[in-house]
């Protein structure tokens, strides 16, 4: 196997994208004033994007009140059928949308893809939720009457996206937001605009009207501010870090609007003496690595029983030297950069705090070493082993940290897990019964799995956490528990 340090040629001709494009009510041609740089190697303008201003945002809402009105109006299981004509739009255009996606966020072009068909079944799962039951009938305490519940549209959504999945996740916002009847305003990552602009057109070429669907590309600072605090606006849906999840929870909830905001995770994965070691080391590597572990749901703690510490620490070392780095469209590769300077100054500073906390660095621990990939933000995997305390323990490092930590026995796995501000994701891999069951049980987190990976999100069940991992309802599964009101008709067919 090759390993991380040897030569990996960057790609001589990148492929073109598209512009990104502003929609309010049509497209707009603004000037394009932002360069879009290849996280890879930042040489390469890859797109130009345009800045939305105050006004436009506030235009946008206004077009958006208006969408809502006429789309609520689509009978909902029609709305369906438009939502499964963009899953089937998606599908067609799925390798343009995952060059786009890789070249704008840097993650290899399998996982892109991988990505992409994550979001038409997602989309298709939402174009079915018209024709589920609603609600129920209850008896009122008087003759000749009834009551019933239904599920309204909830109106005008702000839907904010991060980057690290720039297809799946506004996907899967949109996607619930539409079928239930309400307009989506949506505001993605600065980093992958042209992603979001290919995303929200097989949208529109699904038939979604033109007001219902906006998309506003630009600075939090500029824009960010009216998504949350229009009073047209209904509802904000978030995606991104616990603090700024909180910011604008505290914000929107206080002007009364509902919010759902998925935020951050310091997910543990357990391996215990009679786990398959096998399934288990995989499990490491896609849930650690995956995506240079830039993934709410990333495995980035390993409680590892002490019978097998020394086994997994082995084992992993070598595995982690075979990830070949390199740009994400180049064959073979299976690590990419961070998606930004930013992204990688952070990541940095934790690995430090995490070294300084007592944390010892079992391979990688810099930057990449290969020239090729010098003006890229690649990070080396890395594996570290130390105390269950400390930033390795308890920090979310947003990149390709992981970090090992033994334990005696499965109380201390569910008490180290349990410990953390975190709940988002678990995973225990052992073949007790006990031990597995104790897990599901006595655990804090949103989703628990036993002999799988920590990541992962199937459409039809709920995706969410608990304490600093989520506030709001779930995603997903339980998605109309946000995009919908549930009201209570009371009616009487004699008087
Ligand atoms: C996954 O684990 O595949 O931002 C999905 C995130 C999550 C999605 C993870 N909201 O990483």
């Amino acid at each position: 196997m090759p390993r991380a340090h040897e030569r990996t040629t960057i790609i001589n001709t990148l492929p073109q994208l598209p512009p990104a494009r502003l929609h309010i009510g049509g497209w707009i041609e603004n000037s394009h004033n932002a360069e879009v740089r290849d996280p890879a190697d930042t040489r390469n303008i890859v797109a130009s994007a345009p800045r939305a201003t105050r006004a436009q945002a506030i235009e946008a809402v206004q077009v958006a009140v208006r969408g809502s009105l006429e789309w609520r109006a689509v009978p909902a299981i029609q709305r369906g059928e438009v939502i499964r004509r963009a899953s089937e739009i998606i599908a067609e255009r799925a390798e343009q949308l995952a060059v786009a996606a890789t070249l704008e966020m840097g993650k290899p072009i399998a996982e892109s893809r991988g990505e992409a068909a994550r979001a038409v079944e997602h989309a298709r799962y939402f174009s079915t939720v018209g024709r589920e039951a609603q609600g129920y009938t209850a008896n009122l305490n008087e003759p000749d009457a009834q009551a019933f519940t239904l599920r309204s549209p909830i109106g005008v959504v702000s839907v904010i996206t991060p980057w690290n999945f720039p297809i799946m996740i506004p996907n899967w916002k949109i996607a619930p937001a539409l079928a239930h009847g309400n307009s989506v305003i949506l505001k993605p990552a600065e980093v992958s605009p042209v992603t979001a602009t290919l995303l929200v057109q097989c949208y529109l070429d699904a038939g979604v009207p033109a007001s219902a669907l906006s998309l506003l590309i630009g600075k939090s600072s500029e824009i960010g501010d009216v998504l949350l605090t229009a009073p047209e606006i209904a509802g904000v849906t978030f995606t991104g870090s616990t603090e700024v999840g909180r910011k604008i929870s505290a914000t929107a909830v206080g002007l009364g609007k509902r919010v759902q905001a998925e935020m951050g995770g310091k997910n543990a994965l357990v391996i215990m003496d009679d786990a398959n070691l096998d399934k288990a080391l995989e499990a490491v590597m896609v849930g650690g690595f995956g995506t240079s572990g830039q993934r709410c749901t990333s495995s980035s703690r390993i409680l590892v029983h002490e019978a097998v510490f020394e086994e997994v620490q082995r084992r992993l070392t070598e595995a982690v030297g075979q990830l070949r780095v390199g740009h994400g469209l180049t064959a073979g590769i299976n690590a990419g950069p961070l998606a930004s300077e930013s992204a990688l100054e952070d990541v940095m500073q934790g690995l430090e705090r995490a070294v300084a906390d007592g944390a010892t660095v079992v391979a990688g621990g810099s930057r990449a070493e290969d020239s090729d990939l010098a003006n890229g933000w690649f990070l080396q995997p890395t594996l570290l082993t130390g105390p269950a305390t400390g930033a390795a323990f308890s920090e979310e490092i947003f990149g390709p940290i992981v970090s090992l930590h033994s334990i005696k026995d499965i109380d201390e796995a569910i008490r180290l897990n349990n410990e953390v501000e975190y709940g988002l994701s678990a995973s225990i891999y052992t073949s007790n019964l006990e031990a597995a069951n104790r897990f599901i049980f006595e655990t804090d987190t949103g989703m628990v799995h036993v002999n799988r990976p920590t990541v992962g999100a199937e459409p039809h069940l709920p995706f969410g956490g608990s304490k600093a991992s989520a506030i709001g309802p779930s995603e997903l599964g339980a998605a109309h528990q946000f995009f919908t009101k549930t009201r209570s008709a009371h009616v009487r067919w004699k008087f």
